[in-house]
């Protein structure tokens, strides 16, 4: 796999973890916080895990201490018209699309600081796993405008639209423990060890069987856009193509 640099880099595990990919934010003059140059480091790292088949799981964490990412870059903000800031955040919408829409199950490291954008980010990966530090907030209604890279859909989808109401129209900062117990995240260990716990569900998922892992994230993603008699078909589907494999499989078995 390519190794890329600057504020976002990726990295493959090796020997028995050669499946997991670690997508590491690294930008620590400005907290992880999400500038043009930073987008299109991310935007490269997706297409990039996209198209390597061996990928069977992503962690997405940072490299700077006691942040996860400070959301979009407000001094690259000051220099930019009101287009270019709607172009930016359309940008960001499809880029976190894009993390989403991996075929592979994404986990999201936070210790400290997940904010704006950053959070945003988090919330477009599978699984969330934080540490006690940690802090979650969307206060962009603070700056005059809504979480519009995706918050104000997926929120309310991870946690409930009256949970997810009060904190957009709040902007209230939340404690990791808060995160666990409304959902927000999967996990909340102690300070420092959420690397740790991400890498552990990274494993199990890696032990799995790539195509069924695969087959059941388009099952839940896809099935939860739809109505029932649509999701079921969905989930037939994935099931049909699992299925497909084994068969291949078994077939392969008895010719050897
Ligand atoms: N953008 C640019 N620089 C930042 C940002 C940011 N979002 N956050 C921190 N920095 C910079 C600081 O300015 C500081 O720079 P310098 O050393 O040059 O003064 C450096 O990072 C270190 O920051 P702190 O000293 O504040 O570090 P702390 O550890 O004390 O605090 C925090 C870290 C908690 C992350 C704090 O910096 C903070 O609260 N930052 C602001 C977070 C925020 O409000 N983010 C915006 C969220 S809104 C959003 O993401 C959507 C906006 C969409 C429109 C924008 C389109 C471009």
């Amino acid at each position: 796999i390519q190794t890329l640099s600057g504020p976002v880099r990726i990295e493959r595990l090796s020997d028995s973890d050669s499946g997991i990919i670690e997508l590491k934010l690294d930008r620590p003059e400005a907290k992880n916080a999400i500038g043009k140059e930073m987008l299109r480091g991310l935007q490269n790292a997706i297409e990039t895990i996209g198209n390597d088949s061996s990928a069977n799981v992503v962690v997405v964490s940072s490299s700077v201490p006691k942040v996860f990412c400070a959301g979009a870059d407000l001094k690259e903000r000051k220099l930019m018209s009101a287009s270019e800031v709607q172009q930016f955040v359309n940008s960001l919408r499809s880029t976190f699309s894009s993390l989403e829409a991996l075929s592979v199950p994404t986990v999201a490291v936070i210790e400290g600081a997940a904010l704006g954008g950053g959070l945003e980010m988090a919330l477009s990966c599978d699984l969330r796993v934080c540490g006690e530090e940690s802090t979650f907030s969307l206060p962009e209604t603070g700056l005059a405008i809504i979480p519009g890279a995706g918050g104000t859909q997926r929120l309310p989808r991870i946690v409930g639209r009256s949970a997810a109401k009060e904190l957009i129209f709040t902007g209230r900062r939340i404690s990791g423990k808060e995160a666990v117990s409304m959902g927000l995240v999967n996990y909340c260990v102690p300070a420092g060890e959420a690397h740790h716990k991400a890498l552990q569900i990274a494993r199990d998922i890696n032990q799995k069987g790539p195509l069924a892992i695969r087959m059941a994230k388009q099952a839940i993603n896809k099935g939860l856009e739809v109505d029932m008699p649509s999701a079921l078909d969905a989930e037939e589907e994935s099931t049909l193509r699992c299925a497909a494999k084994q068969r291949l499989l078994m077939i392969e078995t008895c010719m050897s």
